[in-house]
């Protein structure tokens, strides 16, 4: 068995961490779910041979995709994660104290199972009693979910390949935007800028369509194709992404305030993340 872990990014790029032990390696209904001990990262997820999270470097993929909508959204009473089986983003979600009802939706309970199993330090908000975890398609769930119903629909899918590729597309975008109250915010990972683009520039231009306002930010995690990540941020209503002012002000410094702290954001990365590269810029007027 080779001690290196690598991910293999469409034939053409490849990250690799070497590994101590390979703690899961099995196949669900849905994909091939890998859990090893790396030298360098603590644990890591692996999903059909791509990297998820690992334990020393998911602050900041989960902070950034929830913590800007969830900040800036007017209300975040009622949330819904779709993905996210291995607890990062709930753990994140549930940090903010006016958050009363939390649903979690994965299609595939053998992540949850085996995530809550061995990688408890990074799920480590399961108890919480405003958490309820559901397993199912996201996408569905949506589509029956009543309207208007959410404060915050945040998407923490994998990349747009198997399970997940019905994450990125129009009818879950739309679903998205009717479950949302009208004043609502939606936050999802958005590739790669950079290996992804084409992905990326899609999943603006759609959401673009169902939202008056889309705005992509950016950041890094290192595990991923291309080492610079994205996310998107949508509403429907009149809060600004960029600038927290007001409420969303009030509640990122308690954010900021609070223990333990966020890793990796606060007010600066928030407002920084925002700013547009010129080829992206550039990519989304024409
Ligand atoms: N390239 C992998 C992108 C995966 C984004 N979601 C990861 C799930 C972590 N909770």
């Amino acid at each position: 068995m080779s001690d290196w872990m690598d991910e293999v990014y469409e034939g053409t790029s490849r990250f690799g961490l070497k590994i101590k032990r390979r703690i899961v390696d099995t196949r669900s209904e849905f994909q091939q779910i890998t859990i090893v001990e790396t030298a360098a990262l603590g644990r890591a997820l692996l999903l059909d041979g791509m990297y998820m999270t690992a334990e020393k470097e998911e602050a900041t993929y989960h902070e950034m995709l929830v913590h800007p909508a969830l900040v800036t959204a007017p209300h975040i009473r009622r949330v819904l994660v779709v993905g996210g089986g291995d607890g990062g983003a709930v753990r994140e979600v549930l940090r903010h104290p006016e958050v009363q009802e939390l649903d979690l939706v994965e299609v595939d309970a053998q992540v949850v199972t085996l995530c809550r199993e061995h990688l408890p330090r990074i799920g480590t908000a399961w108890q919480d009693p405003r958490l309820t975890v559901h397993f199912g398609d996201g996408a569905q769930w949506v589509r029956d979910c009543a309207p208007e119903y959410y404060d915050v629909i945040l998407v923490d899918g994998s990349d747009p390949v198997g399970p997940a590729k019905a994450l990125f597309g129009t009818a879950f975008l739309k679903g998205c935007a009717d479950a949302l109250t009208p004043d609502g915010v939606f936050a999802a990972q958005a590739g790669s800028p950079l290996l992804q683009r084409d992905v990326h520039l899609d999943l603006l231009r759609t959401l673009r369509r169902f939202f008056h306002q889309a705005r992509p930010y950016y950041g890094p995690v290192s595990i991923y194709p291309g080492g610079a990540w994205s996310w998107v941020w949508a509403t429907n209503g009149a809060t600004r992404a960029d600038r927290p002012a007001g409420a969303a002000l009030d509640r990122l410094l308690q954010l900021e305030r609070s223990e333990p702290c966020c890793q990796y954001y606060n007010r600066d990365i928030h407002q920084g993340a925002f700013a547009l590269p010129n080829h992206i810029r550039r990519a989304l007027e024409a």
